[in-house]
């Protein structure tokens, strides 16, 4: 007989509390508690709980369950479709021992700091103590060591190094990728330092970018720059052309002076920028729209007195998340800058600049997927619930499944932009890969942004209360994913985006796409187990043909309707396509053939979907608008 049941067996046979036998363990151990405080008497039985050591709440009160926290692993071991993907496209064993030595460092030293960034956020001092203007950005040790961090491990110099030919950006998106969720968000000065070195190296590595250049994409801690990217100003960050007001000074020396409020400028601790202004002519006249931009550089320095030279730090932005980072509104008053693009050719120019942020950005979501499905995975090995582990419950399992199953695309997704990226800077790009690097970018940053927010949400709830609790870390996954949508640019933005490059190219990218998803298709034709997903990724590019011959007879106004679902069927379709692929390889697992079959079983073209119901019809648009502003009359 146990303690417990020979103590019932006692009270019960003295007649006082016969009523425990009906009452629960855990209510018995409340009733102890209250037994075992201070002023109240004491129970005759309890020198008996105490001799055996069995008196729970005698001093703690909280009880003796303490559910295990899920743990952090090796984000590179424990991610068996990145080493897949790599073993089978960079089979390189000093990428492979780089990155297993990474991932141990980011889970055992990296992920401590990026929590001491996201509690130690950065603060502003406007003046010191004798009331001198400084702007200082007071940041954590830790942010400061993520910057050490970055530039030894190689996080932008990887690019430029291309030490593995056409898969150097490859390499280098999956040491970020492992890094993202630890980095307390130091990825973002990452993703713009690296579009600034693109920008450099696009317009010609000279003075007066040379420097930068080589700080920027160095691997000595000593001399790393980080760059920001100054675009955003009050009256908007998508329609630039309109909303940047910065006028550039000429100056004697061939220089310029900037003048403008800028609104949202990321990772303000930086040491130079790239920005937009317009170029005054000699009467102090600009052009107006993205024709009278330009793009400029900057270095962020201070003069003797310890002040900004011609920047003032108006405040740090409240943000939602992202809040270890500083974002800054910024006034620039007279700040000495150099145009590096052509007269005008601002927006064009910083295109690269967008082009590889928004890459980082698909990396990030794709990384905040994974970690939050690795870290659900690992807590249901813990948790026990309904009498089993969580990992035993079919419905539980299904959940992460289906988040795993979008992990696994958006990752597929965003790598192939990478690889696509690799080639056309190593020169090996076809026409082909061209068109599918313009045409991809706009839809994986738009879809993975969507996809990171509804993973990482349902990734919250599968730890229940424990997902919405701060100091667990889990909520601030989904502030900071919540971004990934907005920055640099939003879904409908690039949306429109896609529009644009398919009306550029005289529908070319269109025409890539197609020819590349059938090709991925045909490499699996053999694989019987692939076929459903086959079959229905070969059904979705029918419709999507359908669908565009019949967009191209339609009024303008149509495809601007449909841009979004063309852009969500776009990333289904070829995400579909590669992970079929994938699962096509000779070393695929079964697992791999699961998650393509699962991802194709969606509707891949909602595009098509949504035309056949005339969603796209020009009785469309009204019917939205007198649906979002329809007010019940009186009465
Ligand atoms: C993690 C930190 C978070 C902190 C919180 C952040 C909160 C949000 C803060 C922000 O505001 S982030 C800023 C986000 N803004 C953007 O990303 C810009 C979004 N807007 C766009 O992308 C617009 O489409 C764009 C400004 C580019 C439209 O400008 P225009 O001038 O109307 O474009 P236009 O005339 O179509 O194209 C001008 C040239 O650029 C053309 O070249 P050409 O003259 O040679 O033909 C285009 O081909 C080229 N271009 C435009 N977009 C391109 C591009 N080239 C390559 N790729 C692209 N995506």
């Amino acid at each position: 007989m146990s303690v417990c049941s020979a103590l019932l067996s006692r009270r019960v046979a003295g007649g006082g509390c016969r009523s425990l036998r009906a009452v629960p363990p855990s209510l018995i151990h409340i009733r102890s508690a209250r037994l075992a405080e201070p002023d109240t008497r004491r129970s005759e039985e309890e020198p008996l709980w105490e001799e055996t050591g069995n008196l729970p709440f005698s001093r703690a009160k909280i009880g003796s369950f303490i559910q295990e926290r899920p743990v952090l692993k090796n984000p590179f071991l424990e991610d068996a479709l990145l080493r897949g993907y790599l073993r089978r496209h960079l089979p390189h064993e000093a990428a492979f021992s780089d990155l297993c030595a990474f991932g141990e460092r980011v889970a055992n030293e990296v992920d401590e700091w990026g929590r001491e960034c996201e509690i130690t956020p950065p603060r502003l001092v406007h003046f010191d103590p004798w009331g001198r203007r400084v702007d200082h950005i007071v940041t954590s040790s830790a942010w400061k060591r993520m910057k050490d961090l970055s530039a030894q491990e190689g996080l932008v110099a990887i690019g430029y190094e291309r030490s593995f030919g056409e898969w150097s950006r490859v390499y280098q998106m999956s040491k970020l990728y492992i890094f993202s969720p630890s980095s307390g968000l130091y990825t973002c000065p990452l993703a713009m330092t690296d579009g600034a070195a693109k920008v450099i190296q696009s317009i010609g590595v000279s003075w007066p970018v040379d420097e930068a250049y080589s700080r920027l994409t160095t691997r000595q801690p000593e001399r790393f720059w980080t760059s920001g990217q100054w675009m955003t100003e009050r009256q908007g960050g998508s329609d630039v052309g309109s909303g940047t007001e910065t006028v550039a000074a000429p100056q004697a020396d061939g220089s310029y002076k900037l003048h403008g409020f800028k609104w949202f400028t990321s990772a303000t601790d930086a040491d130079m920028t790239l920005t937009l202004a317009r170029e005054q002519d000699r009467s102090g006249a600009t052009t107006p729209g993205s024709r009278g931009l330009s793009l400029f550089y900057a270095e962020v320095s201070r003069g003797e007195d310890g002040r900004l030279k011609g920047i003032e730090v108006q405040r740090l932005k409240d943000k939602l998340g992202t809040r270890q980072m500083p974002t800054a509104e910024l006034l620039l008053d007279g700040l000495q800058a150099h145009r590096i693009s052509e007269e005008g050719r601002g927006v064009a120019s910083i295109a690269n600049m967008l082009t590889i942020t928004r890459i980082h950005n698909s990396i990030s979501a794709a990384a905040a997927m994974r970690r939050v499905v690795q870290l659900a995975g690992d807590y249901a090995t813990r948790r026990t619930a309904f009498g089993k582990l969580l990992k035993d419950h079919p419905l539980h399992m299904q959940t992460l499944a289906r988040m795993e199953v979008e992990t696994r695309g958006a990752f597929l997704l965003v790598m192939d932009v990478c690889r696509l990226l690799g080639r056309e800077e190593s020169g090996v790009a076809s026409e082909l890969d061209a068109h599918l690097l313009r045409l991809l970018t706009p839809v994986v940053k738009l879809y993975t942004g969507k996809q990171a927010v509804a993973v990482v949400s349902e990734g919250l709830e599968s730890f229940g209360g424990q997902g919405y609790i701060e100091d667990t870390g889990l909520p601030g996954l989904l502030r900071d994913a919540q971004v990934l949508s907005i920055w640099e640019g939003t879904t409908n933005v690039l949306s429109l985006d896609v529009l644009r490059c398919v009306a550029r190219s005289s529908g070319m990218v269109l025409h890539a796409f197609f020819t590349h998803a059938k090709s991925l298709l045909a490499g699996a034709s053999s694989v019987s187990s692939l076929s459903p997903a086959v079959t229905a990724v070969d059904a979705a590019l029918s419709e999507l043909k359908d669908f565009v011959q019949v967009a191209a007879t339609r009024e303008p106004g149509y495809l601007e309707l449909a841009a979004r679902d063309l852009a969500f069927s776009l990333a289904r379709i070829y995400t579909g396509a590669l992970l079929i692929d994938h699962a096509s390889w000779k070393e695929a697992s079964s697992s791999d053939t699961y998650s393509a079959l699962r991802w194709c079983e969606q509707d891949l073209c909602p595009v098509s979907t949504q035309q056949a119901r005339g969603c796209y019809d020009p009785s469309t648009a009204p019917l939205d608008a007198a649906l979002v502003y329809y007010r019940p009359t009186q009465g």
